[in-house]
């Protein structure tokens, strides 16, 4: 009987497809819904049916019963539409188009970073943008009355709670909970009050390093910061570190790389110099350490702080940060 069903409907369904006219549907209908219909028909064998066979066939039958009646019905109101409004499939017209997005230069940077880093066998580590002054400048050695700390340099949200002006803060988290031996980087937003101009904006990113064990010396920082540069734009890349200061590294160094477009002969990238400036780096100062309760005379530690931003710029060739906030989808298309 399911067969049976089953072919019936699929007859139905051909004859009510094919008709083209309301007079048609209702023979149609009358044909299979009628008093004399093919359904009642069946229904009447019902009763022939053995008891446990009974209930599922008469499910089925009415199930197909329903279905013819929504089938006329559909089709019916269908041909009540004017031909020329009928929705047609026109293989001929071209495909709909679907807009994709695609990652920012940023975030192709950042994974590019954290896979670097993954390999060397870091960590990375993420932390709140909004920060409290002992997190952001006091665990850093930066002292209450220090220019960093002025309100002209920092976001200030009250008196005690800046946006954060790096991602160091992550690191000093980390230590307060983890001991060494620890290896992290920080990728993140920081914000500071710079006049917008092609080279500067409000809020940028930064990927900051920090790396505490025994025997750590500043040897191991220029190697490191050297297989990530090299990781990131070639195997060709020099790297050259120049006495800086920080407070909460001694020593310290600003870190410069040969220009990744030159080669280091000079070009207007890096304005002849043969040198791009990359960021800071040094080893942890031991008040850092103190402040986070680390012992200074068991560990050392090396940290850097770079800009993605910068990488970004340098690797796709982008010449004005602004062109990585404007959002303007011409721009963003192209990565
Ligand atoms: C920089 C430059 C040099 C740095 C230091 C630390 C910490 F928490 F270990 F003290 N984190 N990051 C650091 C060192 C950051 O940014 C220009």
């Amino acid at each position: 009987m399911k067969d049976q069903l089953a072919k019936i409907l699929a007859e139905a369904k051909a004859e009510i497809g094919a008709a083209s006219a309301a007079e048609d549907l209702e023979a149609l209908r009358v044909k299979y819904l009628g008093r004399k219909g093919v359904l009642r028909n069946i229904m009447a064998k019902l009763s022939k049916l053995s008891p446990e066979e009974r209930p599922a066939a008469g499910q089925l039958a009415n199930r197909v019963k329903q279905d013819i009646a929504s089938l006329v019905g559909e089709r019916l109101k269908s041909l009540s539409i004017a031909p020329e409004d009928r929705e047609v499939f026109d293989a001929t017209l071209p495909g709909r188009m679907r807009p994709y997005g695609t990652l920012h230069p940023i975030t192709h940077v950042t994974r590019e970073v954290k896979r670097i880093f993954h390999q060397l066998g870091f960590e990375w580590v993420e932390g709140p943008e909004v920060e409290d002054g002992w997190h952001n400048f006091d665990a850093l050695n930066i002292p209450p009355n220090h220019p960093a700390r002025s309100e002209t340099d920092n976001f200030y949200i009250t008196d005690d709670l800046i946006i954060r002006s790096q991602t160091s803060s992550v690191q000093i988290r980390v230590m307060e909970k983890q001991k060494p031996p620890i290896r992290i980087i920080a990728p993140g937003r920081v914000y500071r009050p710079d006049t917008v101009d092609a080279t500067h904006h409000y809020f940028f990113h930064q990927v900051e390093l920090l790396m505490v064990d025994r025997g750590l010396t500043f040897v191991d920082l220029k190697n490191i910061i050297t297989l990530f540069i090299r990781g990131l734009f070639g195997p060709e890349v020099k790297v050259r570190m120049r006495p800086s200061y920080f407070p909460f590294t001694e020593p310290s160094a600003e870190t410069d790389i040969s220009c990744v477009f030159c080669g280091g002969s000079g070009c207007r990238v890096c304005k002849d110099t043969g040198w791009l400036e990359m960021g800071g780096s040094g080893m942890v100062d031991p008040n850092v350490f103190e402040a986070v309760g680390i012992d200074p005379e068991v560990y050392t530690g090396l940290a850097f702080g770079f800009g993605i931003d910068r990488f970004a710029m340098l690797k796709y060739g982008i010449d004005d940060i602004r062109l990585l906030t404007e959002n303007d989808v011409r721009f963003l298309k192209q990565f």
